[in-house]
């Protein structure tokens, strides 16, 4: 019998490629997609035949417990999360409620009608916000330096404390920056990618940014989702960072986009304070050394591959339709 996988978030980034690498792996994938009034499924358009897909909100309790009923997952990935940093200043109850307490809702259906099933939590690098240690590894303490980073510290807590209070398989992988070409746009990689391809095309003379120095550790989110399950196929439930181990400034990022096609930044580039953050997490790179070791994970795809795939996906989709914005 195929393996049964139910993942949050599937309307994604790391959710469309997660269902892809589940579905090549033979699974019954199980989506969980929340109402809206425009239904918004580019990123899994292209395997949607393939998915079952079920209503459920991370909000409304009720939804989850019956989703983990009916269905009765071997594994379920968390990945829904309000995830756009800024916007949790924003919208911090919110982002406390879904990102947050989210994930105790998930993790009280599971133990309450599927306790059999394994769970997998996305926790993030933003956890260690202003880091006390460098590189950073799964002990290195957090100091979360938005709503948003708070939200995933209690995330990330109350599945350890799921795993310790009721003996549940639940791990937490703690991933740094990972991008594609299916980022959403507000993010600064797919913003930077979105611009330069507009800008090289005539359709776009500017593009406006906030801080050029913060450093991120960001790597390729197809390499990104084999580590959430390969963490679900262990022994033991353990919690590992995935990172690449090399970070790069915003401005190199622009360095990069813009050289793939032969522009230089300088020329487009305009700060501008509303991207800003009022408080910032100014040097992310992450030590992947456990998951190297005991899940045989490494990353694939280098930054400047990435930016390269990136761009050249925007040009791709910009001269097909000019209005794109997927
Ligand atoms: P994303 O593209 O923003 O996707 C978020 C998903 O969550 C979407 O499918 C969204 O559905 C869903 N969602 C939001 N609120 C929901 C709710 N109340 N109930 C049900 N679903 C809801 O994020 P991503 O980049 O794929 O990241 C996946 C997860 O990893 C997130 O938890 C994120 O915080 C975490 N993470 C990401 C990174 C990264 O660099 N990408 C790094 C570390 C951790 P709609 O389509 O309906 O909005
Ligand atoms: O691309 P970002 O918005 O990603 P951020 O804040 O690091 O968060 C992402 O990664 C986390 C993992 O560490 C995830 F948990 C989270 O869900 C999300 O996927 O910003 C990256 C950096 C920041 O320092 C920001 O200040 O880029 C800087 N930046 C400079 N100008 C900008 C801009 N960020 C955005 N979004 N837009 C700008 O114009």
């Amino acid at each position: 019998m195929a393996k049964k996988a139910l993942v949050t978030g599937i309307t994604g980034q790391d959710g469309s490629y997660l269902a892809e690498f589940l579905l090549a792996k033979g699974y019954d994938v199980y989506g969980m997609v929340r109402r809206t009034s425009t239904v918004r499924y580019e990123r899994i358009r292209h395997i949607q035949d393939k998915l079952h897909l079920v209503q459920g909100d991370l909000l409304d309790q009720t939804s989850l417990v019956r989703a983990f009923s009916d269905i009765q997952p071997d594994e379920v990935y968390n990945l829904a999360a309000q995830s756009f940093v800024p916007t949790s200043w924003n919208q911090p109850v919110f982002t406390g409620d879904v990102t947050g307490l989210g994930a105790t809702r998930m993790l009280e259906a599971l133990h309450t009608v599927a306790p059999q099933a394994r769970f997998y939590q996305a926790s993030s690098s933003e956890m260690f916000g202003k880091v006390q240690e460098t590189p950073q590894r799964e002990t290195t303490p957090f100091y979360p330096r938005s709503p948003y980073g708070v939200a995933k510290v209690y995330g990330h807590w109350i599945t350890v404390n799921y795993r310790e209070s009721y003996n549940l398989f639940a791990v937490s992988g703690i991933l740094f920056n990972h991008e594609s070409e299916r980022r959403g746009l507000e993010f600064v990689t797919r913003k930077v990618t979105y611009h330069v391809a507009k800008i090289k095309l005539g359709l776009a003379h500017e593009l406006r940014i906030g801080n050029l120095e913060a450093k991120r550790d960001w790597g390729y989110a197809p390499d990104y989702v084999e580590a959430m399950w390969l963490m679900l196929q262990q022994a033991q439930p353990e919690d590992y960072v995935i990172a690449t181990g090399v970070t790069h400034t915003v401005q190199h990022l622009l360095d990069v986009a813009f050289q793939c096609v032969s522009l230089d930044w300088r020329n487009y580039a305009v700060q501008d304070e509303r991207f800003m953050r009022p408080a910032e997490v100014d040097l992310l790179v992450g030590d992947a050394s456990k998951a190297s070791a005991l899940l045989g994970w490494e990353p694939t795809v280098t930054f400047e591959q990435m930016i390269e795939k990136m761009v050249a996906a925007d040009l791709e989709r910009l001269k097909k339709d000019p209005d794109n914005v997927i």
